[in-house]
């Protein structure tokens, strides 16, 4: 029997050079002496994608003859950043290629960058899909991804005068290499109409109908010995255009239907705190689940013949709410289309449903109204309220968990009710779970939540991005972490050997060059590389408190010109994010960290002391600059709010040290890496909680904290914002008077800590151990071993590594 690495041909290196000159001809048409540094990726991406190719064919393949059951992961967001230097290193492809490229006299780092990131995704979630991705190709477990093959991605960000503008993102402008489009593979997706009923049967026929059309990416895992597929959803009207109004001369009537269809898989929503409740959204959301569902039943029809046994062979795992529609989909198709009753449908979809939440927030939880909900999928509607219904029965106090309620769809609920499992994504937030949004839910069916604590690919996120550190520890502990991040553990002993240390902190000081050099020719700021490097990534956020932050770094201002020669620990307060377009605290608080900063910088006391940076438009490939080169982690959540976060856990593995609160999978963090390598402050969720419902007073806080109200006083009076004094008054009088994210309650406790870090930094020893114990300890955090969680507790599906 053949092993699937055995097929990933290993080409030697004249071989590969003939193959990219071959692209280079005959796919991308350009002689050499005419090829520009795009020709030349384009060419590299397509030799790399043919050594994908076999070992593609024969996981799909071998699935098929062992029927093995298969794992349909739907996610509207996809954040995946770029391809090809990824495939390189996971083929083993980086030395040979390196060599080749340079003798085309093509600068090999350039070309890599060429490659626009593929963000088909706001955040979190959507990265979270793709490090899934690579780790169900790399443990080997037959999957699928679905998603929407959206033309733009999250939007460009600059700053104008420190306000955030917005650009769309058009990635798809140039050729994407790696994608196949599958013309066969299409299924029309119905919207609107009418359902009409003769006796058990419904039949719905919709008013306007559009394309799915497919593309396929592979996912090559480690090596290359097993590889699963992307399929994207592109929507295409049926008919391309009108020949009528066209014949009258009515250009613009004659393109309508490519117009009304083209739209639904435009455009990325950029926002993820406010469920608007948007018609083109809900339409995005049954598009993708439809055309996935329609795939799913094709492929298991292909081969099985009773839809009764669909949850023997397939499962599907809800990415959050957005393909929740799901649950009355597959119903409807069991029974419109399969000739299934009402009650064995739903138990035939339920027992292949699943569904991750990764919110507790009420805005962000989606909610539609009814009579959208009826008006775009009549036939849905009507379903809903039949599981409703059929649930309401089987329970006892059945007014307190109905999917519909005040004349909306609650998808949380749908989702809830619709799935076998239901999971959290760290403990923490697993329990809240059970504890608030879910509570009656969770009573009533008490075996169905599970926790599943997040992890991220140690690929991308350590031996790809971290090169400096990745050959320290190819040479001191092997290679085999790669895929068992827990060998990591090996680095204990070495993290009290002075030798070791050194390196491990020469690793850290040539990724800060590395970072620092970027941002040199990128923004022209100079950075000193011995300063800690304090970095905040994330989307921006009110509960993720940029805000504490940057008030943090002004109370520093203040402090540093009070007493310049104080031992102060030399910080760059690095910050990368972007705010939903239209959430104004957010682009309000993105200006306020570029008025502080540009007061901080231009300080000539501040020299050597105190920096502040924040680069535009961050973005997965600027994640893998900035992360490899953190001294300090901000994870500096309200604790209760951040469900899990996973960027806390890339910049650990890396050997930065976390201030962080009691929140998400911090907790977790802090409980691997151990208390003394962590620095942990504020409230915990419990007295969140409790304070807010004995009523929480900021002004108590303030009044106790001097350094705070100096800060706040200038903000208000407009130190930072001359040209506009009353910049920062709403925010400064929602500090003082609300304050819903408990800044204040947390700013004394955050200052304490940050004291305590300028401390632990100057003992460089101390620092670089705690930095090694991270990196040692945090083998847990592989997405690998979230995957096979997923595997065991959740799919019940096997994997072959
Ligand atoms: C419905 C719409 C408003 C919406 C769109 C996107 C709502 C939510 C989202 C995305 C949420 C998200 O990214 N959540 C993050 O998921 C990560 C992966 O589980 C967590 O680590 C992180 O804490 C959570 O905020």
């Amino acid at each position: 029997e053949a092993k699937i690495q055995d097929l990933v041909p290993e080409p030697d290196a004249a071989a590969l050079r003939r193959s990219i000159e071959y692209h280079l001809k005959y796919t991308t048409g350009k002689d050499p002496s005419a090829a520009t540094l795009t020709d030349w990726r384009l060419a590299v991406s397509r030799a790399v994608r043919d050594l994908v190719i076999a070992p593609w064919f024969e996981t799909t393949q071998r699935v098929y003859t062992e029927d093995q059951k298969r794992v349909y992961y739907l996610s509207m967001e996809f954040l995946i950043g770029r391809l090809l230097e990824d495939a390189i290193l996971n083929l083993g492809l980086d030395d040979k290629l390196r060599s080749i490229v340079g003798n085309f006299d093509v600068d090999y780092a350039a070309l890599l960058t060429d490659e626009p990131d593929a963000a088909l995704g706001n955040g979190g979630l959507g990265r979270l899909a793709a490090c899934f991705m690579d780790s169900m190709s790399t443990v080997g477990l037959a999957a699928y991804g679905y998603g929407i093959r959206y033309n733009h991605g999250l939007f460009r960000q600059s700053f104008e005068n420190g306000w955030q503008a917005e650009e769309a993102e058009d990635w798809l402008r140039q050729t994407h290499p790696w994608e196949f489009e599958r013309p066969e593979a299409h299924y029309p997706i119905g919207f609107g109409g009418a359902v009409s009923v003769d006796g058990a049967k419904a039949t719905w026929t919709p008013a306007e109908t559009v394309l799915a059309v497919g593309y396929d990416t592979p996912v090559p895992g480690w090596r290359g010995r097993w590889s699963n597929t992307l399929r994207l959803w592109s929507a295409k009207p049926e008919r391309e255009f009108d020949l009528e109004p066209f014949n009258r001369g009515d250009y613009m009537a004659a393109a309508a239907p490519s117009v009304l269809a083209e739209t639904i898989s435009r455009v990325l929503y950029p926002d993820d705190t406010t469920a608007q409740g948007k018609e083109l959204r809900l339409k995005q959301e049954y598009f993708f689940t439809a055309a996935s569902l329609a795939d799913i039943v094709r492929r298991f029809l292909a081969h099985h013949d009773d839809v009764a046994k669909l949850p023997q062979s397939i499962a599907i795992q809800l990415n959050d709410t957005h393909p929740a529609i799901a649950c009355p989909e597959l119903v409807r198709l069991l029974m419109d289309h399969h000739g299934q009753p009402f009650e064995t449908a739903f138990e035939i979809a339920r027992g292949c449903l699943h569904y991750t939440n990764h919110t507790l927030m009420p805005e962000a939880l989606e909610r539609w109204p009814t009579d959208l909900m009826g008006r775009v999928l009549p036939r849905h509607m009507a379903l809903i309220e039949r599981i409703d219904d059929h649930h309401a029965k089987s329970v006892k106090r059945p007014e307190s968990v109905k999917i519909l309620d005040g004349g909306e769809v609650r998808m949380g609920d749908l989702a809830f009710i619709g799935a076998r499992r239901v999971n959290g994504v760290s403990a923490l937030h697993t329990e809240l779970m059970k504890q608030t949004v879910f509570k009656d839910l969770h009573e009533l069916h008490p075996e169905r939540v599970v926790n599943q604590t997040n992890g991220v690919t140690p690929r991308r996120w350590l031996y790809n991005c971290n090169p400096a550190l990745r050959s320290l520890l190819n040479d001191t502990i092997g290679e085999t972490w790669v895929t068992d991040l827990d060998r990591l553990e090996a680095l204990l002993p070495l993290a009290d050997d002075t030798a070791f240390r050194a390196r491990f902190a020469a690793a850290k000081d040539t990724n800060k060059r590395r970072l620092a050099d970027h941002l040199k020719h990128s923004m022209g700021i100079t950075l000193d590389p011995t300063a800690m490097f304090d970095i905040q990534i994330k989307r921006i956020h009110e509960y993720k408190r940029q805000l504490m932050n940057i008030l943090h770094a002004a109370a520093l201002w203040n402090a540093i010109r009070q007493n310049p020669e104080k031992n102060w620990a030399p910080r760059i307060k690095i910050f990368g994010g972007k705010a939903a377009p239209g959430y104004v605290m957010a682009k309000l608080a993105i200006k306020l960290i570029n008025d502080i900063g540009a007061t901080i910088n231009k300080d000539p006391a501040m020299a050597g002391r105190l920096q502040i940076v924040y680069p535009p438009n961050y973005n997965v490939s600027m994640a893998e600059l900035l992360i490899p080169a953190a001294d300090l982690s901000e994870q500096i959540s309200t604790a209760g709010m951040e469900a899990s976060g996973t960027g806390n856990m890339k910049l650990s593995v890396n050997g930065a040290l976390t201030v962080g609160t009691l929140d998400g999978a911090n907790i977790e963090i802090g409980e691997a890496v151990g208390s003394d390598n962590i620095f942990i402050f504020g409230l915990t969720a419990a007295e969140v909680a409790a304070t807010r419902a004995a009523g929480y007073d900021p002004a108590s806080h303030i009044a106790a904290e001097p350094r705070l109200a100096e800060i706040l006083e200038q903000i208000a009076s407009g130190a930072f914002s001359p040209d506009d004094p009353g910049r920062y008054t709403d925010l400064v009088t929602n500090l003082r008077e609300h304050d819903w994210f408990m800044v204040a309650a947390d700013f004394s406790s955050y200052w304490d800590i940050q004291s305590k870090i300028d401390e632990a930094w100057h003992d460089r020893d101390g620092w670089h151990r705690s930095a090694v114990l991270n990196t040692a300890r945090m083998g847990w955090f592989s997405s690998d071993r979230t995957i096979r969680g997923y595997a065991r507790d959740i799919w019940n599906a096997g994997t072959a590594y």
